[in-house]
């Protein structure tokens, strides 16, 4: 989705999004136009069955936001509060989630925590304060399990973003992108990349008990538990090649706003010749803006990051895994009076390392309390896919209580380790945190609300507890959360 910052500046926020969303602004204008107070609601979500065209011979029927893959892009101002209603009308209860933002329980989206589901055929009207400013985006928060055509396995994915009070502006145009992939089935062990994460330091105590874990499930004669793969790629509901260019001029610098919509899958971008100015992660500023040469996002996370656009040419912004980026992973980025086949070429390895944008050398706050987690992977245990847990307890809807009690106005330390060889995004509700130290390496500064989380590797992050209510913490890999890799937080 593309948007020229002048026209948007000119046409006023939500009129400029009338061609993404004539139902939204037709509806809007044929409610009373001066009653007050105004019977009509800032956004009109409907969730229902509609078509997506990934490509001509590409059809899917799935769930969708307001009929349309992804979502409509949602504008909001920080601190001015809106008027959401969401329509179901599926036969199925339904949540939406605000993902990272600071909401209160009973408009969160997320069951776990108490919000009351959007009835089957029915409706909410929610008002709430949106915040913090920054890319933000909404989906489902249904725990699917093994219903590969349920919950975010789906087209229900749509990107916020919250205008800040003072927009530094410093890029000529923004281009939202939307990673999803479509056409989940199940498979026996996974292809994902696992070795792009910096620093790589493992700890070996980990390492050993996941091993040891591992051999004994399958001397059981186990086999290895299901994963999710997908046939059908997109960017913006359209695979390369079959959706609008991204048309840029020689000395633009275009802000790209990226979203993981994904799942279950971990995503990298690259544009051969160009290179990324990193300016915020999870729609948070960083203190260390940097170009890399390639991004990657766990599932759940964005990134917005400015590419100076200096190498005229036709070009494939995709992911760097051949079979995902042929088979859609991609956009083509188009300069002005230029033609041809879009040309691809694979970048040099590069390592992410989420440090490269904090705060060198910054003091760390000291914690009130220092939370540990452990997460351990149980092989194929249950029903053929691999049970998770957090401290030993895989979370059930039967048993709701917290397994961490906060007190409101502490700083938390959460201290992660990871017993099991999968990269975990792991997520919590309602807050944002900092992130304190990666695989040994001390940082700050970096405000998140999703972090990677590497194989038999060690991460820390700090909040305050400063949004009371249950509070859902999960790994966003939907097959891990649905499979016991959440808890709750309670505030006494
Ligand atoms: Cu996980």
């Amino acid at each position: 989705m593309t948007i020229d910052r002048r026209r948007l500046l000119q046409a006023g926020g939500i009129a400029a999004l009338s061609s993404a969303l004539p139902e939204l602004v037709q509806a809007q204008s044929s409610a009373s136009p001066s009653a007050s107070p105004p019977a009509a609601a800032d956004q009109t979500i409907r969730i229902g069955t509609g078509l997506v065209e990934l490509a001509p011979d590409r059809i899917i029927s799935t769930t969708t936001y307001n009929g349309q893959f992804p979502g409509p892009l949602l504008r909001f101002k920080e601190g001015q509060q809106v008027v959401v209603d969401i329509h179901n009308d599926t036969d199925t209860p339904e949540q939406l989630h605000w993902h990272g933002q600071t909401v209160p329980v009973d408009v969160d989206g997320a069951s776990e925590e108490g919000t009351p589901f959007i009835p089957a055929h029915g409706m909410r009207r929610i008002a709430f304060t949106p915040g913090p400013a920054g890319l933000r985006f909404y989906h489902t928060h249904l725990t699917p399990g093994a219903d590969l055509s349920s919950g975010q396995y789906g087209g229900q994915v749509g990107t916020v973003y919250i205008e800040p009070k003072q927009e530094p502006g410093r890029y000529d145009r923004e281009v939202f992108l939307m990673l999803k992939e479509f056409q989940p089935a199940l498979s026996r062990g996974g292809d994902m990349a696992m070795n792009f994460l910096a620093p790589a330091t493992r700890v070996k105590t980990l390492e050993q008990a996941g091993e040891a874990a591992m051999r004994a499930s399958l001397a059981k004669g186990m086999p290895h538990g299901f994963e999710v793969g997908y046939s059908l790629f997109s960017i913006n509901g359209r695979m390369l090649g079959h959706g609008e260019p991204v048309r840029v001029k020689t000395g633009e610098r275009v802000l790209f706003h990226i979203v993981n919509g994904s799942a279950t899958e971990i995503r990298s971008l690259a544009l051969p010749g160009h290179r990324f100015e990193v300016i915020a992660l999870d729609g948070n500023p960083v203190p260390t803006s940097t170009q890399v040469p390639v991004l990657w996002l766990g599932t759940a996370e964005r990134i917005s990051a400015v590419v100076e656009m200096n190498r005229p040419g036709v070009w494939v912004m995709g992911d760097l895994a051949d079979d995902d980026r042929t088979r859609g992973m991609g956009i083509v980025i188009e300069y002005a009076g230029q033609t041809g086949k879009p040309k691809w070429t694979r970048p040099a390895p590069f390592k992410w390392d989420y440090t490269r944008f904090g705060k060198p050398g910054a003091e760390r706050q000291a914690p009130d309390e220092t939370i540990e987690m452990t997460f351990t992977k149980n092989n194929a245990a249950n029903h053929g896919f691999n049970e998770w847990r957090i401290n030993d307890v895989a979370f059930s809807m039967d048993r709701m209580a917290p397994m961490f009690h906060l007190r409101q106005g502490k700083r938390y330390r959460l201290r992660m380790s990871n017993a099991s060889d999968d990269i975990h995004p792991v997520h919590l509700h309602r807050h944002s945190f900092e992130l304190t130290r990666i695989a040994g390496k001390a940082t700050a500064g970096i405000i998140k609300d999703v972090v990677m989380l590497g194989g038999y590797q060690q991460v820390e992050v700090g909040f305050v507890a400063d949004n009371p209510g249950l509070t859902l913490f999960h790994c966003h890999q939907q097959l891990h959360m649905d499979f016991g890799f959440m808890a709750l937080f309670g505030y006494v």
